[in-house]
């Protein structure tokens, strides 16, 4: 898209994907800064800037990145989920904050599949069996104990992503039941008004909620018990949301049969117990990272500046801003 030239000043705090990268400074007065910092940004920065463009995922921006710069206007965040972006405290302020919503919901989706998959029926072992000469010297990789056979799912968090991937379980002949705050309505799977109910109710518990202070660590100790002992938890949503020592208890115990991880609480280091544990299948946050979703990301992130800065509204704005408007469209 050719895009002319808009004279505003946007802030890329740290990194930013190559894409959105390009074209924010192609369009705009582009300033950098290596890390979400306030006390890297010159007084010329703090005067000018009106726009942001970041990983919001990455590194937290607060009360003092957003009080720093008295004439923000917008946050434009790369990724559907931006719990490490205050946006209560930027709506307080008058500042939008924009995420990148449904243009990664498939590529999502296909991930847990995969990862339930792999888990389920050790795809990644039997191929490093193979790889490892085992199969011409040692015979047969053995029969999985597991299968999705029969399986029943319950999804935490059906929201967009959530809908995505029931959807394709539905083709695979699961069950399915979910837990969020709220039901959906219309939506024929059964709902838990309990995540403990749901564990409870299914044996594939496949976790696709926010991140943030209202999701910590709730799936805790008790949500593996109930899960009970053939049960398989998979993470595509965020590692914060899971106390990862109860998760790694419960899989050496035998409390649960196995996971399949996405996310995790510190990323990217990932536990040595987990990493031992020969039931978990790990990978590094990759669920929306191929070159077609991340470029959909990246334009959609530029996207919302230009059309912020051109006709003073956005196309994906976050619950919490959604009521900000523009002050005056230059
Ligand atoms: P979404 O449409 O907003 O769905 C989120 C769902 O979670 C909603 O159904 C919501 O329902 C439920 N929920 C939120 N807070 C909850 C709580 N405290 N308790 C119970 N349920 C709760 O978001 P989405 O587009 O599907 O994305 C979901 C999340 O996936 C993102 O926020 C992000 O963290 C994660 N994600 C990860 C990757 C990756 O690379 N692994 C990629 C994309 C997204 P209620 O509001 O009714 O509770
Ligand atoms: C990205 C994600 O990996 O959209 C999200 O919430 O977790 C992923 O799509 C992440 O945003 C990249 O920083």
């Amino acid at each position: 898209m050719n895009q002319r030239h808009l004279p505003v000043t946007v802030l890329v705090p740290g990194r930013l994907h190559e894409r959105a990268l390009a074209r924010v400074d192609a369009t705009f007065d582009m300033v950098r800064i290596d890390q979400v910092q306030p006390e890297l940004m010159t007084p010329e920065m703090k005067r000018d800037v009106r726009g942001v463009a970041a990983m919001g995922f990455l590194q937290p921006i607060g009360p003092a990145f957003i009080d720093a710069l008295p004439n923000l206007e917008i946050i434009a965040s790369f990724g559907v989920g931006y719990d490490a972006i205050d946006a209560g405290y930027a709506g307080s302020k008058g500042v939008m904050v924009t995420n990148t919503p449904d243009v990664l919901t498939e590529e999502v989706a296909d991930t847990a599949l995969g990862l339930l998959l792999n888990t389920v029926r050790e795809l990644p072992r039997a191929e490093a069996y193979l790889r490892a000469g085992r199969w011409e010297n040692e015979g047969n990789y053995p029969l999985t104990p597991m299968t999705l056979r029969g399986r029943r799912a319950g999804i935490f968090g059906m929201g967009r992503i959530g809908m995505a991937i029931a959807k394709r379980l539905e083709a695979f002949g699961l069950s399915i039941a979910y837990h969020n705050r709220r039901s959906v309505e219309g939506l024929a799977y059964t709902y838990y008004p309990s995540l403990e109910e749901l564990a409870g109710a299914v044996d594939t518990l496949i976790s696709v909620v926010p991140g943030g202070a209202a999701t910590e660590k709730v799936v805790n100790a008790n949500i593996f018990k109930a899960l009970g002992p053939d049960g398989v938890f998979i993470n595509i949503g965020r590692g914060s949301t899971v106390d990862e020592e109860a998760l790694i208890a419960a899989l050496r115990d035998g409390t649960i049969r196995a996971a399949g991880l996405d996310v995790f609480a510190n990323e990217p280091h990932v536990p040595q117990a987990l990493i031992d544990l020969p039931n978990a299948v790990l990978l590094p946050h990759v669920a929306s990272a191929s070159v077609h979703t991340r470029n959909a990301m990246a334009d959609l992130v530029v996207d919302n500046l230009i059309s912020w800065f051109s006709n003073g509204e956005v196309l994906t704005p976050v619950a919490e801003t959604a009521h900000v408007t523009a002050k005056a469209v230059k």
